[in-house]
């Protein structure tokens, strides 16, 4: 991105992902991550339009005529958000998926970077999981509408590159945690969900019960960290195909290691438990991030007990006004 006026343009720019890259944007002061001269960044919410609605989505590129789009906009939620809204999360992100790469081609927008999830990939697949086997196979039970809601961006993107020639890439998370995230008890992520039920159990003296066995595997990225590497793709990543943003397969933890810890950042003193009768979703999704470290070998993703204590932090501080 040359030095004349970026309007980059965040759709989602009011959720977890999005206020980290707004606080990268704003606080790093680095070359690589930092806001650039010229620079004009955008971070929307809903309220600035319904992007499944074309007439409200159109009416966002004609008001900024964006050169940049980074596109995070999209229904989300946990794993039992998930088995119970699986056409919503499929029909919700197609329309709003639609409307964003549609009328970025028709604006003339200059890169699109979108955003997938290591949950889409293959249920039956061989690990460690690469960037080759998006589409491998059908995706886990519980959440097969957002996977293969998920899956279309990338099939878009590279049809949108073949007819017009559109710079529009993905990158690939894998489960993101920060502040700003949705705490809500039922509908959440785990590690905020069960942010929420500690700090309940500690504050009401009550029992903490943590879903599922505890046994599946997961990685964890830190929002901030993911942020970097988003401005980065945005910059420098120069394929279509997508990328895989996560910590290594080293980094994987189990579930009951997240109880752990955030047991530990709330300081927590009481026993928890596991109501095993809620499912455990997929056991694993291990991701490689070969791809990325060959990139920015040198990158550094902040230690997770480290970003876990930040997260607790930041949730209890905003208890009041957080999404819960
Ligand atoms: P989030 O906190 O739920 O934020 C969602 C954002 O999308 C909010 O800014 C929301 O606006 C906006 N939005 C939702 N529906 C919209 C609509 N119809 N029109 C306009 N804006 C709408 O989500 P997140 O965790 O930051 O996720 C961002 C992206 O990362 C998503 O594409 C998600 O699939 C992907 N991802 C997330 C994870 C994870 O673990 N969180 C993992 C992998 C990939 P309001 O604030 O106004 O509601
Ligand atoms: O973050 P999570 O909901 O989604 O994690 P996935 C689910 C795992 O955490 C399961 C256990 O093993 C649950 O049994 N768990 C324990 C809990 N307690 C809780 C709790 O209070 N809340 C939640 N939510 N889980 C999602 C996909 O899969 O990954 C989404 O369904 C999304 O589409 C996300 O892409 C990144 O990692 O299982």
């Amino acid at each position: 991105m040359s030095g004349e006026e970026s309007v980059i343009l965040v759709t989602g720019g009011s959720g977890l992902v999005g206020k980290a890259i707004e606080w990268v944007v704003e606080n790093d002061k680095s070359e690589r991550f930092g806001k650039r001269p010229g620079e004009k960044w955008v971070f929307l919410t809903s309220k600035d339009g319904d992007l499944r609605k074309p007439d409200e989505a159109k009416a966002i590129f004609e008001k900024y005529k964006p050169t940049h789009v980074i596109h995070l906009a999209a229904m989300v939620g946990g794993l039992f958000k998930n088995m119970k809204y699986k056409l919503d999360f499929l029909r919700e992100n197609l329309l709003i998926n639609d409307n964003v790469l549609e009328f970025s081609k028709q604006y003339e927008v200059k890169k699109v970077v979108s955003c997938l999830s290591t949950c889409i990939f293959p249920d039956k697949t061989s690990y460690p999981i690469d960037e080759t086997m998006v589409h491998n196979g059908p995706p886990h039970e519980s959440n097969f509408g957002y996977a293969h809601g998920k899956r279309l961006i990338d099939i878009q993107n590279r049809a949108y590159h073949e007819q017009y020639g559109c710079n529009f890439t993905s990158v690939i998370p894998t489960n993101v945690f920060g502040p700003h995230d949705n705490y809500s008890l039922e509908d959440s992520h785990v590690l905020p969900g069960l942010t929420h039920k500690c700090y309940l159990a500690k504050k009401n003296g009550t029992p903490f019960v943590v879903g599922g066995t505890g046994k599946p595997l997961r990685q964890f990225i830190y929002s901030r960290d993911l942020a970097k590497l988003f401005i980065w793709t945005l910059r420098e990543y120069q394929e279509i195909d997508p990328i895989i943003l996560s910590v290594g397969e080293k980094d994987e933890v189990s579930i009951k290691d997240v109880a752990d810890a955030i047991v530990k950042a709330v300081d927590f003193q009481g026993e928890y438990s596991f109501d095993t009768s809620r499912a455990d979703g997929q056991y694993k999704k291990t991701a490689s991030n070969e791809k990325l470290m060959k990139y920015l070998p040198d990158f550094e993703f902040t230690p997770f007990d480290q970003a876990v204590k930040e997260s607790v932090e930041w949730f209890v501080e905003n208890y009041e006004t957080c999404r819960k």
